[in-house]
């Protein structure tokens, strides 16, 4: 039979052209097609769901074409891949993106509109896959976009959640959970690739044993195996011929298991190891709190980990490549320490199942493997406990004690008799409980690592992989993040993103950096008004949706002042609040006060177990309450917490916003990328000197940005000192109306209690210095709020501030990494005119 499939398949078939085809007609057709033969419906009955996969289908037939070229054209010995592995990919919605990336919007809209529907209600209709918890997932997701752009061969490989990050909900002012369904109605964009299943061991034991050839050799016996099934989506580039591929990882039960169950008779028992195996993937951790040695979460990294280096191995050994060359034609980066247990695995499966020897076997892994550190939290970094560790991945603990057992005889010969630093640098913490470190595995199983800002990267190598550095210096470099434009201007803000087109041309779709020529319009009267138009409108969309999603109606004309990120005490939401309560005693003091009128937009979710930010969303919540319903107000200041904050709603904001809060403690925000979304779209910023903050106002210029608060260099040396927030509390009058407002009660209708912890937290401990930079804070939004009378001139802040903003590219960041640490060069996509069905 297998004779038979390849003659009929010999032939090359032809694409009938409703399914390539690019003409309102043929698109109409196609749409019109996919309704009744693959919805199964017709236009009675037909939901406005319906329509949307009808559509999704018809957008997906267009793209195969070049993912099947793409594959065709990378799949050979001499091209080198990228692996991105990430346990999170925060892709956001496809649809409108992929008729980005094709360039058919306008045909599409057309189509639809004869077809007697609504483009962009059935854009409305996806379901974003929230599968990441915020900037690192996001920043995967640019990630991809741009190596697609660049047609770098790349693969993401990550986990396919069932269940995402929660939907957020608010409920009296609280935040609560509402688990994610987003595979409810099923995935267009997605393929499942059964054939390609790859098994995954766990837990068990490990056997020392001789091999024929008289070698000492380990195996490893498993409690328990479970498969991995690839699901693939494509990535397109931008008005090219690539498609890449984001490969995620579903768990299943191993079909053996289901049999054997069956003839032992224990049918439930099957049932149950079925189930327990599934749980893999089941979902994502919301917290970027402290893990605290949950074994699921470990043995997801594994999971998708292992799937996917012995899916690397398998297509290096396809092409005929040797294991020997692995990193001549692999360059996998590591997103964080969560996959770094693979520096782990990739030694096991050359050392014990290719059967490599050691020296070569690391030789080859530190070659493959790069590292991304993306905080500076200490909390955040992660740690196994050796016992948990050791049960779930027995023979991988063998191989990360050799590995140090090497490693810190390195670290002697450099530094002799310096025991302190060999402790400091172990892989394995030692203590009471013994912790292994996995940004230690990953640092020392890479040939390069780095920060994700300028400044971030600093403090790495001063702080938090000290040590590292002063081992290998030559390993370290910065990568400041970047974000993509076709997604964060081309298809959030259409207005601006033709303006800027009409003006200059559109080859700042793919090279960012031409921004710059908007400097000229920048006090061009015509062209400002333009501008500020765009915004109004963009505005005037955004309170619509406020008032759709909260019954609450805010002014277009009034400052759109916005922090949308998660919550968390770092990044200071509460810092905000404070500042709208004293803007609201000063207008209770004296009603007539002539001020800025604005309104504060908050979106976030907090980590489901972390009180102090569910606290924060109550807070806001309580104080918008108060505010917004005030006569004495009379609508001036309005405070909106608009609910689950996501990719699609994202989308919405940065067009609308005029000021970007970026207001984190200095030394604390790796780097942030909605900064960078925000200024491209003409918000200025409000922000300390942290992260990627930092360069926003290097290229801004100084004059653009609206700086407040404490150094890093100042915070460390306030903390040396003994900081006291209680002499902040004494001597600032304004400080203290607000805080005892809080303890009062007068905020939360009377109940004293509730913002305790708060008052108590900011009092006593204040860790991340709210009352420390609260008057730098206060002065500093004074001047935003008189700036923003003088309108020509903001307009011209913010013209001049997107115009600078091109360094903050994904593209760069991109082509950075490609020429410093993967050694990944561009591969043409030819495509083809028929799509051979043969191997
Ligand atoms: C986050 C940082 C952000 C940074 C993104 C992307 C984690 C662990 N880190 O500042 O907090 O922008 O990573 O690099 O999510």
């Amino acid at each position: 039979s297998d004779k038979k499939t390849a003659a009929a398949a010999a032939a090359p078939v032809q694409i009938e052209d409703d399914r390539t085809g690019l003409s309102v007609e043929t698109l109409k057709r196609a749409f019109a097609d996919n309704l009744f033969y693959i919805q199964g419906k017709n236009a009675d009955i037909a939901t406005l769901n319906d329509y949307y996969m009808a559509l999704a289908y018809t957008v997906r037939d267009r793209l195969l074409q070049r993912w099947l070229s793409t594959i065709k054209a990378q799949l050979k010995p001499e091209v080198k891949v990228v692996y991105y592995l990430s346990a999170e990919f925060l892709m956001g919605p496809h649809l409108g993106n992929n008729l980005v990336s094709l360039g058919i919007y306008d045909q599409v809209r057309q189509a639809i509109q004869e077809s007697g529907l609504n483009l962009e209600e059935l854009i409305a209709q996806e379901e974003e896959p929230g599968l990441g918890n915020g900037g690192l997932g996001r920043l995967a997701a640019c990630y991809l976009d741009s190596l697609a752009a660049l047609e770098i061969p790349a693969v993401g490989y990550g986990l396919r959640y069932e269940f995402g990050i929660f939907d957020q909900e608010i409920r009296d002012g609280w935040q609560v959970e509402i688990t994610d369904k987003w595979l409810r109605y099923g995935n267009p964009w997605e393929i499942a690739r059964p054939e390609a299943t790859v098994e995954v061991k766990l837990g068990g034991h490990t056997e020392a044993f001789v091999d024929g050839a008289g070698r000492y050799r380990v195996r490893w016996i498993p409690e328990r195996t479970i498969v991995g099934v690839p699901y693939d989506t494509p990535v397109l580039g931008f008005k090219n011929n690539a498609a890449n591929t984001l490969r995620l990882w579903k768990a299943e039960a191993p079909e053996s298991f289901d049999f054997q169950a069956f003839n032992l008779g224990d049918y439930y028992g099957a049932v149950n190891a079925k189930m327990y195996s599934e749980n893999i993937s089941k979902v994502l951790y919301p917290n970027d709190e402290p893990l605290q040695g949950r074994e699921l979460r470990l043995e997801q990294q594994f999971f998708f980990v292992s799937c996917s280096l012995q899916d690397i191995i398998r297509r290096h050994l396809y092409v005929g490549g040797k294991l020997e060359d692995l990193h001549n034609s692999a360059a996998i980066q590591l997103n964080d320490t969560h996959p770094s247990i693979g520096i782990a695995e990739l030694m096991r499966l050359l050392v014990d199942e290719h059967n490599i020897d050691w020296d070569t076997a690391w030789q080859i892994t530190q070659n493959t493997f790069a590292y991304t550190n993306h905080t500076l939290l200490p909390e955040a970094l992660e740690r196994w406990p050796l016992s948990l560790f050791g049960s779930l991945l027995p023979r991988h603990l063998e191989i990360i004690f050799e590995i140090n057992r090497r490693f810190l005889q390195e670290v002697s010969a450099k530094f002799p008799g310096d025991t302190g630093r060999l402790a400091r640098l172990s892989l394995i913490q030692e203590g009471p409980e013994k912790f292994v470190r996995m940004a230690h595995l990953a640092s020392a199983g890479s040939h390069a690592i780095n920060g994700v800002a300028a400044l971030h990267s600093e403090l790495l190598k001063r702080d938090v992989l000290r040590d590292f550095y002063e081992l290998s210096p030559e390993k370290f470099s910065n990568k400041t993040n970047g974000v993509t434009p076709r997604r964060w201007i081309m298809l959030s803000n259409p207005e601006l993103a033709f303006l800027i087109s009409e003006s200059i041309g559109d080859g700042w779709i793919k090279n960012l950096g031409e921004l710059r020529e908007l400097e000229r319009f920048a006090n061009d009267k015509e062209f400002q008004s333009r501008w500020r138009q765009i915004k109004l409108n963009n505005k005037t969309n955004l309170a619509e949706y406020i008032r759709k999603r909260t019954g609450l109606v805010v002014d277009p004309h009034s400052l759109f002042d916005i922090q949308v990120k998660r919550i968390h005490e770092y990044k200071r939401q509460h810092l905000n609040v404070l500042y709208i309560i004293t803007l609201y005693n000063r207008l209770k003091q004296n009603p007539e006060l002539e001020i800025t009128p604005r309104t504060f937009i908050f979106g976030g979710k907090a980590a489901p177990g972390y009180f102090m930010a569910k606290l924060i969303i109550k807070l806001i919540n309580s104080v918008a309450d108060v505010v917004n319903n005030d006569p004495d107000v009379g609508g001036r200041l309005k405070v909106v917490f608009l609910p689950d904050y996501n990719v699609t709603f994202g989308q919405r904001v940065y067009p609308a916003a005029e000021l970007s809060e970026q207001i984190s403690t200095a030394g604390k925000e790796a780097s942030g990328t909605g900064n960078m979304k925000f200024s491209m779209n003409g918000a200025l910023t409000i922000g300390t000197l942290d992260g990627a903050n930092v360069e926003i106002r290097e290229e801004a210029g100084e004059e653009n940005f609206f700086l407040f608060g404490l150094t890093t260099e100042e915070v460390y040396a306030l903390k040396a000192r003994g900081y006291n927030p209680r002499d902040y509390y004494n001597g600032n009058p304004a400080l203290r109306q607000v805080i005892d407002q809080l303890a009062s009660g007068v905020l939360s209708s009377g109940e004293t209690h509730l913002f305790a912890p708060l008052v108590d937290h900011l009092l006593n401990r204040d860790e991340y210095l709210l009352l420390a930079d609260y008057q730098s804070y206060v002065e500093c939004q004074d001047r935003v709020g008189e700036a923003y009378r003088d309108q020509e001139h903001w307009t011209r802040m913010s013209i001049l501030n997107s115009a600078r903003m091109g360094k903050f590219s994904s593209d760069r960041a991109i082509r950075e990494y490609c020429e410093d640490i993967w050694g990944a060069v561009a591969v043409d996509v030819v495509l083809e005119e028929y799509v051979q069905a043969t191997a």
